[in-house]
């Protein structure tokens, strides 16, 4: 029987308010308006974003999830790039092809990520209750839910065949940082890299700065069980701040002996973003944030590091205009040209998604991929 048009009942993990376990709660889903689609997820990631956003003060109750792969439930009105039964991806950042990012060749921070700020619905109003309640969305794509509303600019459709629950780390975690190596930071043949936290985004910044044709590339990270997992996938030396005296930029400029070409912060640690700056090759060095900082968090930088040449820059979602993108990764993913694989390290049922914050937070995993 059709659901189409009617209000769906699933599961999904709520979050009542900041820093409290999810809750696995019945929910009503509403039928997607214009330009909306209703998306049965598949697969979500739990990805190091939600994490820093677990005791924020964003608004509540709301449903989190934002590394999400599924299949088309509906479309609502005037919706034609995808149809029910599409395997899609979900997007936090939207692609609508018409403001002045989208329509400009270099950036890819399309101007309606802002909507989803309000994590509400463009008409200003939640497609989920439970227990008579609204409940915010969040990304645009709030995919810790069996069946979610988003956008039509925040959905990619892509290969009828792709196993959703490997790709849906094309979503954010493995896009966000290969493509910060190759799209943001443009590594170079034989040059010299480092990389600063070896989660599920900087082992991806590794691959890409591999994939890049990158001669050295540094992992550095206080964990030392993310070492081997980064090794195996092109770090060709690890070292932990903790093993040092020296602050880690000494450290790095002593063993390149004029700094990195290219350094990536992708831990979201403002202390760390300084060193990552510090650490570049004083002319030509290119550092790339990745790592998130809640709106009002300050870098306390020597702005003598700039007088040589050195070059700062932002990176979201790898630099990848979205839509048009992650079709073409998950092709590729298909041919075997990238390997999400080796960052897959659990999946737990979303039942267990408070399991899986336990994971993340002691650092056992790299992503754990919630089956829904
Ligand atoms: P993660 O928690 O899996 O990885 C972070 C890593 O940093 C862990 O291995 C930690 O051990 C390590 N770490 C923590 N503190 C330090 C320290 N002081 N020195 C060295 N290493 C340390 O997260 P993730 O890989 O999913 O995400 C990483 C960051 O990227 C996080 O800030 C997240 O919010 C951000 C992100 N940004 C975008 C974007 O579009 N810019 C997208 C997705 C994630
Ligand atoms: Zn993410
Ligand atoms: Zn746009």
């Amino acid at each position: 029987m059709s659901t189409t048009g009617k209000v769906i009942k699933c599961r999904a993990a709520i979050l009542w308010k900041p820093n409290a376990p999810f809750s696995i709660e019945e929910v009503e889903v509403a039928p997607p308006k214009a330009k909306e689609v209703r998306i049965k997820i598949v697969a979500t990631g739990l990805c190091g974003t939600e994490m820093k956003l677990l005791g924020s003060n964003t608004r509540y109750p709301i449903i989190l999830g934002h590394e999400g792969a599924g299949i088309v439930e509906s479309v609502g009105e005037g919706v034609s790039t995808v149809k029910t039964g599409d395997k899609v991806i979900t997007l936090f950042l939207p692609q609508c092809g018409e403001c002045a990012s989208c329509l400009n060749s270099e950036g890819n921070y399309c101007m309606q990520i802002k909507q989803s700020f309000t994590n509400l619905m463009s008409d200003g109003t939640s497609r989920f209750t439970c227990k008579g309640k609204p409940i915010y969305h969040f990304a645009n794509t709030s995919t810790f839910s069996e069946y979610t509303v988003i956008r039509e600019i925040s959905v990619a459709k892509i290969d009828k065949v792709a196993p959703l629950e490997k790709v849906c780390l094309i979503s954010c975690g493995f896009s966000t940082g290969y493509g910060a190596a190759i799209n943001t930071a443009k590594v170079t043949p034989g040059s010299t890299c480092a990389v600063f936290g070896l989660g599920g985004v900087g082992l991806s910044v590794i691959m890409g700065c591999k994939a890049a044709g990158a001669a050295r590339i540094i992992g550095v990270d206080i964990n030392k069980d993310k070492f081997e997992k980064a090794k195996e996938l092109g770090a060709t030396e690890c070292i932990s701040p903790q093993d040092f005296k020296k602050p880690i930029q000494e450290v790095l400029v002593d063993m390149t002996g004029v700094g990195v070409e290219f350094c990536f912060e992708v831990i979201g640690n403002p202390e760390m973003m300084a060193a990552a700056l510090a650490s570049c090759h004083e002319s030509h060095g290119v550092c790339v944030i990745v790592g998130f900082l809640k709106s009002g968090v300050q870098i306390n930088i020597d702005g003598f590091l700039f007088l040589s040449g050195r070059t700062l820059k932002g990176s979201i979602f790898g630099g990848w205009k979205s839509r048009d993108n992650v079709t073409k990764l998950v092709s590729e993913y298909m041919a075997k040209k990238i390997n999400l694989d080796p960052l897959i390290t659990h999946n737990l049922n979303l039942d267990k998604i408070n399991e899986a914050v336990e994971l993340m937070k002691t650092g056992k995993c790299i992503r754990c991929v919630l089956i829904l």
